[in-house]
């Protein structure tokens, strides 16, 4: 029992842990202060992978650290239980999703607890359980009832491969799906939407108050994600069609430089505007649209593709100016920003130059950006007259022009600056009722509707007049039906379909009726399951507001940057909501995050395609949970990521073993009082428990194991060569080392607190509640002396200095003196000798 076997630590405390159930919160005590810590919920495909060891490893830290703290924390785990990866599996063994998805949990669940991450066994969740998801059904309700959850009918983002829509945010910047990584097209389809467009501003603004708690990398994404651009709408007569055509621009001050219109191809105003012209004009625009139509977003968006359009043979008349301009269809143009029609100005707009240069349209120049825009007039110079000026007319060099400027060719904004000509054209199409103030995001509503399977089931009927009927409250949960041999293939339209008895049904009031058979996006089923941890086993309520106010928002999130937008935004989204319905008190539902950066090996991401995965229960059996974990901690700071290939993990076990063995040498008895032993070595051991919750509260994980090392030293030389094992400051050292290994290495720490005399069986007495130790202000206080400093002999200033001060820096401190320097005065320095740490002497010249 004398040598550190991992083997024999794990399987000795295992068994405890599970029995005593050490980090239920079910009993919180109202007296002590609360910490919600979570680590995003996995998803069960396969086994735990080297990227979970490392969240969870860290999470637990955080969570453990603030248990050592004093705090009852809650730090639960579930499942994000529903989804395609399931569903694929099903399809494969043609089997039930359940089955997958339980297994995998089972699994799953099994290595955690292997893990020992200190979660609250008894709050797990899984969000395809009937008593989860009923849930989300409830949601979707509440947001039915508000007018935030819609159906419209749109062009969606297809994925061709997996037969179902994506959001926006699931569309890969290449313009493939994040999911199968088929190239996305477009598809019109009547489909449910949550109307997250009218947060856009709040979950813009909000973000202001994450400032410093979350990453600056997330925070942008967002910012850029909903994209807020401020400027005008301008109405638009079109000739021959009776409702105004409204613009948005980001520089109504360029209206009097407006040439042409430019619609997008794929926006009902484009079809409307064809139908209204000639057969040659209809041919052709149909043709265009179904061009348009085979490009992504992204390029279309691509400012360096050459410019295409169709002309409608309609004219639109500019509503300052009078001037008559012609529109076209052109796919650079996006349908559903803004408008999905916006006024041309090719001198000022690069892609709309693009398009004027290839279509020959005319280019009016209505900022000279070569005006001087400070009152100083220039000088001219003889040699500048003679010589013709390089010319900057955009329809000449291709380079529309962008900058600041003065107006011309603009009738009343003549003369006035940018930024003046954008207040006066809004005023002025204000004035005339043409046009108003605006703003526009880039930020999209949220579809919901999937046509797959494996998900929740939307609690809408429709009677065979088309009516919406929404479910009762009380019919929830409308369960997910499985019959034996059920097709789950994409083919386009959800499997659900194909279940007649379920989805014929009737409405409340007794009319026949059909089910949505569409499924909800997984991303609504994260987006509020840290309010579910509260009281997952509620039957009566998504959770309780008394809950929710003693434990949320969320203290400390922890999990990967690839929710750096997604999940994120639809948490923060659907909290506002709730706020807004009046069931929470908070409007953000994480305070602090942190994102962990990735376990790569040699310098490449693990993956199974690669064939270079690290296999998370192999590392367990070969070096043990415990120096796995330490090695998540101490491999750098937590952001970056892990180089498999260069971290230790027989380093870890050795040095673990080392803080291991201490707790077996200690002979000074349990309670012996420690102000009687070595100060020396209580100065080191103070000194970590003063800088230790810093390090940890500031995510310095490494930093925290390295001064763990670094007082395990002190310990095995107060041992070898100084007090020796009897001392109480030893005794006192190493069981600070259990409790700041506690936090990283649990089996190991627990097996050195019952080596210490700790343990008598009981939850109280386990390490992870020990608490962590005051330190002892006069032990922080570093030994000074006095060195003084004599000017020709006479004593003019007093130095406090480490006694290890060397002679020239306690001469630079002397001649630094402000005494000093005002005995000396302006008299030159003949010599001077330092005796550290005591004295200096200065001489002057006479
Ligand atoms: C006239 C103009 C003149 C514009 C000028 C720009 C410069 P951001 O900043 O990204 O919001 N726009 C508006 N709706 C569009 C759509 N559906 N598809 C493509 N482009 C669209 O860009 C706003 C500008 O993008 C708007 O201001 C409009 O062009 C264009 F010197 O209007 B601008």
């Amino acid at each position: 029992e004398n040598d550190y076997d991992f083997r024999r630590i794990e399987a000795r405390w295992a068994p405890v842990w599970e029995e005593l159930a050490p980090f239920s919160t079910s009993d919180a005590p109202e007296s002590k202060p609360r910490k919600y810590i979570l680590d995003m919920f996995p998803y069960p495909s396969g086994d735990l992978h080297m990227g979970h060891a490392e969240v969870y490893a860290l999470g637990d830290i955080v969570a453990r650290y603030w248990r050592q703290r004093g705090f009852t924390v809650l730090h639960p785990i579930g499942w994000d239980s529903f989804g395609l990866p399931a569903e694929n599996a099903a399809i494969k063994r043609g089997a039930d999703p359940r089955e997958w998805t339980y297994e995998n949990i089972e699994q799953q669940k099994a290595s955690m607890k292997r893990y020992a991450a200190s979660f609250d066994w008894d709050r797990v969740l899984h969000t395809s359980d009937p008593e989860y998801y009923r849930w989300n059904q409830w949601l979707f309700l509440e947001m039915y009832k508000k007018g935030l959850a819609y159906r419209k009918d749109s062009w969606v983002n297809w994925d061709p491969v997996d037969q179902t829509v994506l959001a926006n945010e699931q569309v890969l910047p290449d313009g493939t799906s994040d999911r199968s990584g088929a190239v996305v097209v477009k598809k019109k389809l009547t489909q449910w939407y949550f109307k997250i467009t009218d947060y856009a501003d709040r979950l813009l603004d909000d973000l202001n108050q994450l400032e410093g708690s979350w990453p600056a990398k997330v925070l942008s994404m967002q910012r850029n994600w909903i994209g807020r651009s401020v400027g005008a709408d301008v109405d638009f007569v079109i000739e021959g069609h009776e409702a105004p055509v409204t613009v948005f621009t980001t520089r109504p001050d360029t209206l009097f430089g407006a040439t042409f219109m430019v619609v997008a191809p794929d926006s009902d105003l484009a079809a409307e505007l064809a139908s209204g012209s000639t057969p040659e004009v209809r041919a052709a625009f149909q043709d265009y649209l179904e061009q348009a139509q085979k490009k992504s977003e992204i390029d279309r968006q691509d400012a360096t593709r050459d410019k295409t359009g169709v002309f409608l043979d309609r004219w639109a008349i500019n509503p300052v100016s009078g001037e008559r301009i012609p529109v076209w269809a052109a796919d650079y143009v996006l349908a559903d920003y803004g408008h999905g029609a916006i006024m041309a100005v090719p001198a000022h707009d690069q892609r709309d130059l693009d398009f004027a240069r290839t279509y020959d349209l005319p280019i009016r120049m209505v900022v000279d950006t070569t005006a001087p825009m400070t009152g100083t007039i220039p000088v001219i110079t003889e040699e500048m007259l003679n010589e013709e000026p390089p010319t900057i007319d955009p329809a000449i060099t291709g380079e529309a022009l962008t900058g600041d400027g003065r107006l011309i060719n603009s009738g009343p904004l003549d003369g006035l600056s940018k930024s003046n000509a954008i207040k006066r054209a809004i005023e002025l199409l204000e004035e005339r009722g043409t046009g108003r103030a605006s703003k526009t995001y880039r930020l999209r509503d949220w579809l919901i509707s999937r046509q797959r399977y494996w998900g929740t089931p939307i609690p809408i009927m429709y009677t065979e007049d088309g009516e919406e009927v929404p479910l009762e409250q009380d019919a929830l949960p409308l369960e997910l039906p499985w019959e034996k041999g059920m097709d789950l293939k994409p083919k386009g339209t959800s499997p659900l379909g194909g279940l007649e008895e379920w989805v014929a049904t009737t409405t409340p009031d007794g009319r026949p009726a059909r089910r949505d058979t569409d499924t909800m996006d997984t991303f609504v089923d994260s987006s509020w399951y840290f309010l579910r941890f509260l009281d997952p086993r509620d039957s009566t309520k998504a959770f309780d507001p008394a809950q929710a106010e003693k434990w949320a928002p969320v203290d400390q999130y922890i999990g990967g940057v690839e929710h750096a937008i997604l999940h994120l935004l639809y948490a923060r989204f659907i909290t506002k909501v709730l706020f807004d319905l009046g069931y929470v008190s908070f409007t953000e539902p994480f305070s602090a995050l942190l994102n962990q950066g990735m376990v790569i090996l040699d310098g490449a991401k693990m993956s199974k395609s690669k064939g270079n995965l690290v296999y998370f229960t192999e590392e367990l059996d070969r070096f043990g949970v415990d120096a796995v974990r330490l090695t998540m901690a101490f491999a750098g700071p937590p952001e970056d990521d892990i180089d498999w290939a260069d971290v230790s993990v027989t380093g870890s076990q050795k040095f673990l073993a080392r803080a291991w063995r201490l707790s077996g040498e200690v002979t000074a008895p349990v309670g012996a009082d420690p102000e009687t032993g070595d100060t020396a070595l209580r100065r080191v051991t103070h000194k970590y428990l003063s800088e230790v919750p810093g390090l940890i509260e500031a995510f310095k994980f490494n930093v925290g194991v390295a001064r763990t090392m670094e007082l395990v030293n002190a310990i095995r030389k107060a041992i070898d060569s100084g007090p020796g094992a009897g001392d109480p400051a030893v005794r006192e050292a190493v069981e600070v080392v259990a409790v700041g290994l506690s936090l990283y290495a649990p089996h190991t720490a627990d097996d050195m607190w019952q080596r210490l005399g700790h343990f008598d069986g009981t939850k109280e007495t386990l390490v992870a509640f020990a608490g962590w130790r005051k330190a002892d202000p006069l032990l922080l206080v570093e030994d000074q002396v006095t060195a003084v400093v004599q000017v020709d002999g006479k004593v003019r200033d007093r130095l406090e200095v480490s006694p290890k001060i060397g002679n020239d820096e306690l001469e630079a401190l002397a001649r630094a003196s402000a005494a000093v320097q005002r005995a000396i005065g302006d008299r030159e320095i003949a010599q001077v000798i330092a005796r550290a740490p005591r004295v200096v002497n200065i001489a002057t010249k006479k």
